[in-house]
């Protein structure tokens, strides 16, 4: 088994990066220079045609798009570490799902946001207070949606950590961070936030010592 890990810092790699470290699953990391291009090289294109990272090799083939590599990396390697439920569960659909909500619903409202602030981007290309004023609303209505799912749980799926919390506080963590959003009018998420923060090996991924 082999697997290459191409990755840039500060990017949507890092949730994969996290989720590399919670597997322990050995791989060879190859980090790309964003700013000088280095994914837009045709031996990259290659690779991922979109020229972004995270990307992966896995066994000789690529694959792209982070959602699509927590699915691979969970039912390949998760499920024997306990971080991935069984396919063909219940468990399983939920991941699914929750993974799913947390790429396109949960990110693309807060991305969004971030891209409507001058903290993101430079003010006045796409700093507009409104728009920001507009998805702010909606990422704070799914971080509600996200707490009132944690109400009485430990993780989001089943009853222990998988690679969905992962992904989840992997994305959370550069929104609070990159975007100031604030969790604490949400008890159960910053307990949860909180717990997940404590694993050694999130923390040293995602940068916390
Ligand atoms: N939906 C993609 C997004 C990947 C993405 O946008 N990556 C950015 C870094 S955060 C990138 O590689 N950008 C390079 C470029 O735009 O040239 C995923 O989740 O994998």
């Amino acid at each position: 088994m082999s697997i290459v890990f191409y990755f840039s810092p500060w990017s949507n790699a890092v949730r994969i990066q996290a989720s590399l470290a919670e597997l322990g699953t050995p791989h060879e990391v190859v980090t790309l220079d964003l700013k000088a291009g280095d994914q837009r090289k045709p031996e990259f294109l290659a690779l991922n045609p979109n020229g972004r990272v995270p990307t992966l090799v896995i066994d000789g083939a690529p694959i792209f798009e982070s959602v699509a590599i927590q699915i691979a990396l969970g039912d390949r390697y998760g499920v024997e570490k306990g971080l991935w439920p069984a396919p063909g569960t219940a468990d399983h659909l939920q991941a699914l799902s929750w993974l799913v909500w947390n790429q396109v619903t949960l990110h693309g409202c807060t991305f969004r946001y971030m891209q409507s602030t001058g903290k993101f981007v430079p003010e006045g290309y796409q700093h507009q207070p409104a728009l920001a004023e507009h998805f702010l609303k909606d990422a704070l209505e799914q971080l509600r949606i996200l707490d009132a799912h944690l109400a009485g749980r430990e993780y989001i799926v089943g009853d222990r950590c998988t690679l969905v919390d992962i992904d989840v506080v992997a994305g959370l963590n550069f929104a609070i961070q990159v975007a100031q959003l604030d969790i604490t009018p949400f008890p159960h998420l910053a307990a949860w936030q909180g717990r997940m923060m404590q694993r050694p090996a999130l923390r040293s991924a995602l940068g916390g010592g």
